[in-house]
């Protein structure tokens, strides 16, 4: 947020308290929720920039609107910015979010109708990867894989057999709650061998990617979707890259098929963030969360959780807690009166429906923005569990509440927003 909000304070108490309110709960919080992250100044300064008002449907150099000199230059910077950091060929970077750069490749690969092969959402997939209430099921014609009952990682003879089965026009790879590396190289010729298009969506991992901390999927796929928001900490947001033979028909899957004027406010400031990314300190940063990551899943370990594929080699971890006679649903509350805010999702086979889950989703990217470390994640997990051990009584998290809040205290955040917020009476 640039600036002290006073126009807003005076104007809109009800709205100015709502905003002051979460600047404080980012603040005082910890929180663990994988696809989420906390911004710099600078994004948050071009977010809230007066591009919001500009209307730019095309492409930079060729828009239906006139008066895109000073938005063409914010395009063009983040379009170049996001090829060279990812080593692609081809950067669309109007998508509003990723569910939209997904359409944008379906509108782009498929027809109504045609078959598509992607990971389940109860495997950890996406919404937008066939989910039967998603545009993606509803439609296209989409078959799932899903991970193995044994290991819970995805069974690559298994994708093999159904794409040579299905015989897809399009596969693809990515995941929401995957915490394992994913094998592009193998999605890769899994796609090849029968024909197909490889779409990798790699929103969850972009920053690891754009660190070198994960195989990059650009050598392999003919599309790469992304959030800009996630480990990549940008403004909320989608891109697509491609190969540039895809280039024309990208452009026209994005505006006019699906988006009308692109928010050129979020497009400046994933410019911004393309060029944090691309900077020092931003692959010890991701370093970092994987590291902070292992250092979680190895406390909860040693708390008597069980984890989904027994750990992680990402920034995630999935956490079952059926051992522990707990739900999702539970825990997610329970956690959230102590300010430690993660969601419940779904297990593989989970036996729960997706309201209640028998699991909880933890990431550390938004942890690791703040500065903390292996130490804290160790904390972290001590706090999460001692939360658990009575999730319906008030006193008891009201007491970890006041634990959270003295851990995040020598890891300020938005410290200096927050001290230029009075509160309003
Ligand atoms: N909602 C995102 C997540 O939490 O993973 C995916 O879009």
């Amino acid at each position: 947020m640039a600036g002290r909000l006073e126009h807003v304070r005076e104007f809109d108490p009800e709205i100015y308290t709502a905003i002051r309110g979460e600047v404080a709960r980012q603040e005082y919080g910890l929180e663990l929720i994988a696809s989420e992250n906390f911004v710099s100044h600078a994004v948050l300064e071009a977010t809230g920039s007066v591009l919001t008002n500009k209307y730019a449907e095309g492409v930079a150099g060729k828009r239906y609107y006139g008066g895109c000199g000073m938005v063409d230059v914010a395009e063009n910077l983040a379009c170049e910015r996001a090829k060279k950091l990812f080593r692609a060929e081809y950067a669309n970077v109007q998508p509003h979010s990723g569910s939209q750069a997904n359409m944008a490749v379906f509108m782009h690969a498929l027809l109504p109708g045609e078959t598509f092969l992607a990971m389940d959402l109860d495997a950890g997939g996406h919404l937008t990867h066939g989910s039967p209430v998603n545009f993606s099921g509803r439609l296209y014609n989409a078959i799932s894989y899903g991970v193995r009952e044994d290991d819970q990682r995805i069974d690559y003879d298994e994708v093999e057999a159904l794409a040579q089965e299905y015989k897809p026009k399009l596969m693809i790879a990515g995941a929401s709650a995957y915490p394992r590396e994913i094998d592009f190289a193998r999605f890769g010729a899994i796609a090849r061998s029968i024909g197909a298009r490889l779409m990798v969506d790699m929103a969850h991992i972009a920053g690891l990617i754009a660190a070198d901390e994960h195989p990059s999927p650009v050598p392999y796929a003919d599309y790469v979707t992304s959030t800009t928001h996630k480990t990549l900490r940008g403004p909320r947001g989608g891109i697509i890259l491609a190969k540039a033979e895809y280039a024309k028909g990208l452009d026209s899957g994005v505006c006019p098929r699906i988006q009308g004027g692109p928010l050129m406010h979020v497009i400046a400031a994933k410019a911004v963030a393309f060029k944090e990314a691309a900077g020092p300190g931003f692959k010890a940063y991701q370093k970092q969360i994987k590291l902070n990551a292992a250092a979680l899943a190895e406390a909860l370990l040693s708390h008597g959780y069980d984890l989904v594929s027994g750990g992680t080699d990402n920034h995630l971890v999935l956490v079952d807690l059926r051992a522990k006679k707990l739900t999702g649903k539970i825990a997610e509350k329970a956690l959230e009166k102590a300010e430690i805010t993660v969601n419940k999702n779904k297990i593989p086979f989970d036996p729960e429906t997706p309201f209640v889950t028998s699991g909880i989703r933890l990431g550390t990217p938004a942890l690791t923005s703040r500065g903390m470390e292996e130490e804290q994640m160790v904390e972290t997990a001590r706090l999460i569990d001692l939360a658990l051990q009575a999730p319906e009584d008030e006193k008891h998290l009201a007491k970890v509440k006041a634990e959270v809040k003295e851990l995040t205290k020598d890891f300020p955040l938005y410290a200096d927003i927050l001290a230029d917020l009075p509160s309003v009476a």
